[in-house]
């Protein structure tokens, strides 16, 4: 049955709970710059994850592209070693909305009012919406052996993922907080130099398996490490905007999924 209730374990996570839950939550992101909401699916829910995204998987598209950390085209201006230019290697598959099954638990948690009423008071956001295209609101993730999501700042101002299946070994989540502010127009070149030189700490998150992370990517530089099992790395992506009738960029469309429609 695809009720709310059966998907999301409402014991440990009551997101119905707008005032102390998610009040509880929005200290954590503040705090921490990053929510992450430990078992979040039932058992029942994630193993039917698990098999609707094996099921998906010979769909996914397959993308290897370099860019930089801004994702965004070369600067000119500046030198093709600033840390703005570098060219940094991210591979992956990915399996876009309209293939994503109509009762798939993906679906009732993306569209549930429960749902983006919590993230909207998590967030402090009036109102959240969906991609206007048909392919970017719900995306499966596949990361197979040594493929990796290099450093990056997203375009979006925030993400919320959901692991769906671990890989036995690597394929862990690195950010480092702070190294840019979106609404004060500021970037830390400093610290991003340093990261991308390995010589900066970064927090690192194992991600276990129905965990729910939310987090501001658009302004802390985020990565994944290359997987290095057998064992694919399976992550799905709740995607929303803050403005209505947003469509992902053509050029993002053609790189991420292979086609515009
Ligand atoms: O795979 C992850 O955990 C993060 C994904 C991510 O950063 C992205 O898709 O932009
Ligand atoms: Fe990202």
């Amino acid at each position: 049955m695809n009720n709310l209730r059966n998907i999301i374990d409402f014991q440990r996570h009551p997101i119905d709970d707008f005032n102390s839950y998610a009040r509880d939550c929005r200290s954590e992101l503040q705090k921490n710059s990053i929510l992450v909401l430990n078992n979040f699916l039932t058992k029942e829910a994630l193993v039917k994850l698990q098999h609707e995204a094996q099921e998906l998987h010979d769909k996914a598209f397959y993308c290897s592209q370099n860019h930089n950390i801004l994702l965004t085209k070369k600067n000119t201006q500046l030198d093709d070693s600033h840390p703005c230019n570098i060219e940094i290697i991210s591979d992956k598959g990915c399996v876009p909305h309209d293939l994503i099954p109509h009762d798939s638990h993906l679906r009732t948690i993306y569209n549930s009012a429960v749902f983006q009423s919590f993230i909207q008071s998590v967030l402090s956001l009036d109102k959240i919406h969906p991609y206007a295209d048909t392919l970017s609101s719900i995306n499966y993730n596949y990361y197979e052996k040594n493929q990796q999501l290099g450093w990056h700042f997203d375009n979006a101002s925030f993400a919320i993922t959901l692991m769906i299946q671990r890989p036995i070994a690597g394929g862990n989540f690195q950010y480092v907080v702070d190294a840019r502010n979106m609404g004060k127009n500021t970037i830390d070149i400093q610290l991003i130099d340093s990261v991308l030189q390995n010589k900066h700490p970064a927090e690192e998150l194992r991600g276990e398996e129905g965990t729910l992370v939310l987090f501001y990517g658009r302004n802390y530089l985020h990565r994944v490490l290359p997987v290095t099992s057998k064992k694919n790395r399976i992550l799905a992506t709740l995607n929303y905007n803050l403005e209505k009738n947003i469509e992902l960029s053509e050029n993002a469309r053609l790189t991420f999924f292979g086609r515009l429609h």
